[in-house]
């Protein structure tokens, strides 16, 4: 299995169109793009997915189940509020890197706490869009260690 599931959840889709003081000015395509040509470098393929629909997303972490050795998930705000995406992932046995693009904890406090931190291996925070990439390169370094015992 050398598939890398990507998950983003609600209003990432208007990356680099709304707010750039704190998302940015990458658009979810320019993200799309360079983290496909990351999985290209690293030998993985990549499933991206962007939803504002909280069903679409466990969805899809079940179908990663079968197929996926890592998940990358920005849950959008569902971070804070979603006991069913934290079931759902706690069904997958391979690794979860949480990623926000802006630091949560900086932010109000309702941001403060996620549920998907309880399943996260990693959890990314603040550093931009670049979170992405650096959680793509952790599960790609977690799964070479894997196949090397
Ligand atoms: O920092 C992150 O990545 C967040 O997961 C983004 C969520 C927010 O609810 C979380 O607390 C932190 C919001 C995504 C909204 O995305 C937009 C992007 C551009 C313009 C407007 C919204």
């Amino acid at each position: 299995m050398s598939l890398i599931v990507l998950l983003n959840g609600p209003n990432l889709n208007l990356l680099g169109k709304r707010q750039p003081e704190i998302y940015g000015h990458e658009t979810l395509e320019d993200v799309e793009k360079s983290c496909r040509r990351l999985c290209g470098e690293l030998g993985h393929d990549l499933r991206f997915h962007q939803s504002n629909r909280e069903y679409e997303l466990i969805d899809w972490i079940h179908e990663a189940r079968e197929q996926a050795f890592g998940i990358v998930i920005n849950p959008g705000a569902f971070t804070h509020t979603s006991i069913a995406i934290l079931d759902a992932l706690n069904t997958f046995d391979g690794k979860v890197i949480e990623v926000h693009i802006s630091n949560i904890h900086k932010r109000e406090e309702f941001r403060h706490h996620s549920y998907v931190s309880r399943r996260a291996d990693g959890v990314i925070a603040g550093l931009g869009v670049l979170g992405y990439e650096l959680a793509i390169r952790r599960l790609a370094d977690l799964h070479a260690k894997s196949r090397a015992v």
